[in-house]
């Protein structure tokens, strides 16, 4: 999340002067003003334009200052205040804030304000603020979860070096298409103190939108009791408290069930859990054959607030929905996928041999598409199984790949599906940017 951007120019008598700041309500301290003047200062030697990066406690700054024109007009500086979480964006922001610097910077003074104001959406893009708690027993895989949707982590790796517990409430801020989204993972441990507790109730259940109640597959056979006592819980906070949470159930691991009962097994439980309390419930896993499923859930959930993610649905949906064996999806800055498609007939077992594929390659193909201009990665076999990924140059969007697989399509239509793609979304942020 960028937080701020301010530009200061420089008055021989008092120094520093603040011109220009977004948002209004931006703090900036006269000791961080200080600290970033000092940085510069410090490299009077370099006479070239520089950026510095500038690491504070949970924030960091990005400074330009075209050092070739202290002497005649002090310090111009433009400074860009971004969230530590923002790290993986540091490079893209790092060359967008240079050209903007250098812009506004080489214009009159009397010019630069409506430039800056004008070029603002680089940084800013409007989003929507959502809250998710997720919260269950020790051991149901909601961190695991957490981290593979919305950290890009590969999921094998999480079933074969399991995370360690999670201690108290850990939030963390993930962007998601038009959406930010605050993720709140609570400890299983302490689910009995989070539930009874009056003040931890209200750090966790506060201003949150969704609800995420998870329970494994085997604490469901060995004690379901428990689990329809910790939702009703769960229910009766948000009625008492009048929070505006809607409760949504994930069974996990339902990679435990038998493979040929598992279709009877979750007819079964979605009956119990209708009957009992009533809410929407999704059976997920971390299993490569069953991933697509997490994927599905947190389509549907998220695409309530997000009309991005309902509209790239539609987009690939509408290329994919007339073919036999194929698959597509997009990813976003943190490697997570954001919105994928899929034929009725695609191969499962597949999807992990891609996933990992894709994660090896991601970050070579990104700097080969942006240092050699590299248009496509197309892998293909001679039995026609192909596999291509476009680089989409949209970080500014937090999108990065589109991925696009089939069993059937030539790789000739699939560079076509690309294109075709990709323009349907340049036009939609562009017409976003004409707005
Ligand atoms: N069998 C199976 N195990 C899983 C799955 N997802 C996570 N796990 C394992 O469940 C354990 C607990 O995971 P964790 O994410 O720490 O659970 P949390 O305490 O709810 O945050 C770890 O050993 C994970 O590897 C799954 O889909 N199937
Ligand atoms: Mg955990």
């Amino acid at each position: 999340m960028v937080i701020g951007i301010a530009l200061f120019s420089w008055d021989k008598k008092v120094g520093a002067v603040l011109e220009i700041k977004h948002p209004e309500n931006l703090d900036l301290s006269q000791n961080l003003i200080n600290k970033i003047y000092m940085t510069h200062a410090y490299r009077q030697e370099n006479q070239k334009e520089e950026l510095m990066e500038i690491n504070l406690e949970n924030q960091i700054i990005l400074s330009y200052c075209d050092m070739s024109k202290v002497v005649k007009l002090g310090y111009e500086i433009i400074i860009l205040i971004v969230h530590e979480k923002e790290k993986i964006h540091l490079k893209n922001l790092k060359s967008e804030l240079f050209e903007f610097a250098r812009e506004v910077l080489n214009k009159p003074k009397i010019e630069r304000k409506k430039y800056f104001f004008e070029n603002l959406d680089l940084f800013f893009k409007e989003t929507v603020k959502k809250k998710i708690l997720l919260v269950g027993r020790a051991a149901t895989g909601k961190s695991s979860i957490k981290q593979v949707i919305f950290e890009g982590k590969m999921p094998q790796e999480l079933l074969s070096n399991p995370l360690e517990p999670t201690r108290g409430l850990t939030p963390s801020v993930y962007s998601w298409l038009d959406l930010d989204l605050g993720i709140f993972d609570s400890a299983g441990q302490e689910l009995d103190y989070l539930l009874d507790d009056k003040n931890e109730q209200t750090l966790a259940f506060e201003n949150t939108d969704i609800v995420i109640y998870m329970f494994d597959y085997l604490t469901w056979i060995e004690n379901n009791e428990i689990i329809i006592k910790d939702i009703k819980k769960v229910s009766r906070i948000i009625k008492q408290e009048s929070y505006n949470a809607k409760i949504i159930l994930f069974l996990h691991k339902i990679d435990l069930i038998k493979e040929e009962n598992r279709e009877q097994n979750i007819k079964n439980i979605q009956r119990e859990i209708k009957e009992q309390l009533n809410l929407q419930i999704y059976f997920t896993s971390l299993y490569p054959n069953l991933i697509y499923n997490i994927y599905n859930a947190f389509y549907e959930i998220l695409s309530n607030f997000s009309k991005e993610t309902i509209y790239f649905k539609e987009v690939l949906d509408e290329k994919i929905k007339d073919n036999s064996k194929s698959m597509c999806f997009i990813t976003n800055q943190n490697s997570s996928i954001v919105v994928q498609t899929m034929s009725n007939d695609f191969n499962f077992k597949l999807i992990n041999q891609i996933h990992r594929l894709i994660a090896q390659f991601d970050q070579s193909f990104e700097d080969m598409s942006i240092n050699d201009n590299i248009d496509y990665m197309i892998l293909s076999s001679l039995k026609n199984f192909n596999i291509i990924m476009k680089f989409l140059n949209l970080s500014n969007y937090d999108l990065k790949n589109l991925i696009l697989i089939s069993e059937t399509i030539s790789i000739i239509q699939l560079i076509e599906f690309c294109e075709e793609i990709k323009n349907t979304l340049n036009r939609y942020f562009y017409k976003d940017i004409q707005k």
